[in-house]
């Protein structure tokens, strides 16, 4: 396991070397931006758990309480910027040939800091979308709950709930993106909740270089590439610069 400091000269060599870079992020790169994580110390989110709302049978029981969650977690993400870990992706993305972005964050703060090829594998919180018809709506400084303005169905949070199916098309390009990457950089997530926690898998089975960078262990340490443990706010501007120079 590399330390901070020693991003070693081969995990350098092969992202300077890197046709396809493809990078998959989760909480963990916006908790530098005082967004709370999902299962870390902080992992409260106004006193609620995620996996007790973020589900479809939470929202059928009491919408009024889930949207009202959202909406608050949607002014807190929307009061915060993006910190120099999404920046450095951002960058990254100018550098290579071919890049993907594929984050598990329904925050959005990948998209303020100007990563564009963007697959938002669970969705996106700052958007409804209607339980009866196809329709989906931008929200702003909305509140209460949403009702539909073209059929009058209950609109729900544009998100991936747990127990509920990713969006095949999102989930596909997804994993053609890891398991085509010769560099698959993996950031600020536990890698539990699947399937995003298996595409790291399909880089490494078709022979990419595998970097991991978090504050904690996860299971993927000891079978990707390489980890590096620490803050992605330091080291993922680190591992630009020495790779690319400073900008
Ligand atoms: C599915 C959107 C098929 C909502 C999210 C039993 C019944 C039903 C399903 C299951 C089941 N058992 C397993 C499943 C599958 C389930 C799952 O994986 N559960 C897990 C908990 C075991 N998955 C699903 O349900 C998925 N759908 O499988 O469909 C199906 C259908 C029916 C029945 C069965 C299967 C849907 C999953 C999507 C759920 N929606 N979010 C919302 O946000 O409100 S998931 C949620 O977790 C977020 O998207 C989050 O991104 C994601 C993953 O968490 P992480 O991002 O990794 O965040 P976490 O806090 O865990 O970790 C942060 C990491 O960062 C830590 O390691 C920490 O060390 C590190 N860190 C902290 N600070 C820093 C840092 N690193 C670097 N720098 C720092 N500064
Ligand atoms: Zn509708």
């Amino acid at each position: 396991m590399e330390k901070k400091m020693e991003i070693s000269p081969e995990t350098i060599e092969r992202l300077r070397g890197a046709r396809c870079v493809t990078v998959l992020t989760g909480a963990g790169v916006s908790a530098e931006s005082g967004i709370p994580t999902f299962r870390g110390p902080d992992g409260l989110w106004k006193n609620h758990r995620p996996e007790q709302l973020a589900t479809p049978e939470a929202f059928g029981r009491d919408p009024e309480l889930v949207w009202g969650w959202y909406h608050w977690r949607r002014g807190l993400v929307k009061s915060v910027l993006p910190n120099p870990g999404h920046d450095a992706i951002a960058r990254l993305e100018s550098e290579v040939e071919e890049f993907t972005l594929v984050t598990q964050n329904v925050d959005g703060l990948h998209k303020v800091a100007g990563s564009e090829n963007l697959l938002e594998l669970h969705g996106t919180i700052h958007k409804a979308k209607c339980q009866g018809c196809p329709a989906v709506i931008d929200l702003a400084d909305d509140e209460g709950v949403i009702t539909c303005q073209s059929c009058g169905d209950l609109m729900r949070p544009a998100v991936i709930w747990f127990g509920e199916s990713l969006d095949k098309d999102t989930l596909e390009s997804a994993y053609v993106a890891s398991a085509s990457a010769d560099f698959l950089l993996v950031a600020g997530t536990s890698n539990v909740v699947q399937p995003a926690a298996s595409l790291a898998y399909a880089a490494i089975g078709r022979g990419g270089y595998v970097l991991e960078v978090n504050l904690d262990p996860t299971p993927l340490t000891g079978t990707a590439t390489s980890t590096i443990l620490g803050k992605g706010g330091e080291i993922l501007p680190d591992l630009v610069r020495i790779a690319f120079g400073d900008t």
